[in-house]
């Protein structure tokens, strides 16, 4: 018999292995964030009665049907794109960013960051978005009206900042100075 996966509840726990606790679940990254698709499944069948019978198929229907990209299959495995707050930063390469890229928050918390700067706070690194849409996106996950500060990420890259690309509209870095923030 076939049993309908809860997709919310899987890409949820993913997220958890796959960005936060893969020890909790029995399963270690490589270095960029990578770990087999017959890892992932074996402990996703452990995790709930639903899940005994998990198949790729299910993973990447998930995959297909969310509306962001957070994870990506490739050769056999499976990684978190972005997020990411395991120990030991996840290998990432260094890219050029576009002129400008946007960073969607609370009004109080652009109020610091406009002083102290741009810091990873839990993850990483610092999540930065290719377009106003996506950062105000971003930002309504924690305020009703986010402010959207431009990050002038070229001339940050310039300056010797390094810039990471998550997808087309997630970039990630370092912690920023202030100097380098707009609007
Ligand atoms: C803030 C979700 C105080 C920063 C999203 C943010 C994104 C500071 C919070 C992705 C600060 C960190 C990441 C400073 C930054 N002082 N607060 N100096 N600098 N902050 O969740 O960017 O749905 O780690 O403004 O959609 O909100 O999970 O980062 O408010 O793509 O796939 O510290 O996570 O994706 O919060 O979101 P987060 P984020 P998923």
């Amino acid at each position: 018999m076939e049993t309908k996966i809860d997709q919310k509840a899987l890409s949820k726990t993913l997220a958890h292995a796959l960005r936060h606790e893969p020890q909790t679940y029995g399963l270690v990254l490589d270095a960029e964030g990578w770990v087999t698709l017959d890892a992932i499944l074996g402990a996703l069948r452990k995790q709930k009665r639903a899940w005994s019978g998990v198949q790729v198929s299910d993973l990447e229907a998930m995959l297909a049907a969310s509306a962001k990209r957070r994870f990506e299959i490739s050769e056999g495995r499976i990684r978190a794109i972005y997020g990411h707050s395991v120990e030991g930063k996840v290998e990432r390469e260094q890219q050029a960013p576009p002129e400008i890229l946007y960073h969607g928050t609370p009004p109080d918390i652009a109020a610091i960051i406009r002083v102290e700067g741009l810091k990873p706070m839990s993850r990483q690194y610092v999540h930065l978005s290719s377009d106003v849409a996506t950062a105000s996106e971003v930002g309504r996950r924690r305020s009703g009206k986010p402010v959207i500060l431009e990050i002038e990420a070229l001339r940050a890259h310039e300056a010797g900042h390094a810039f990471y690309i998550g997808h087309d509209r997630v970039w990630l870095c370092d912690a920023l100075p202030p100097e380098f923030i707009r609007a």
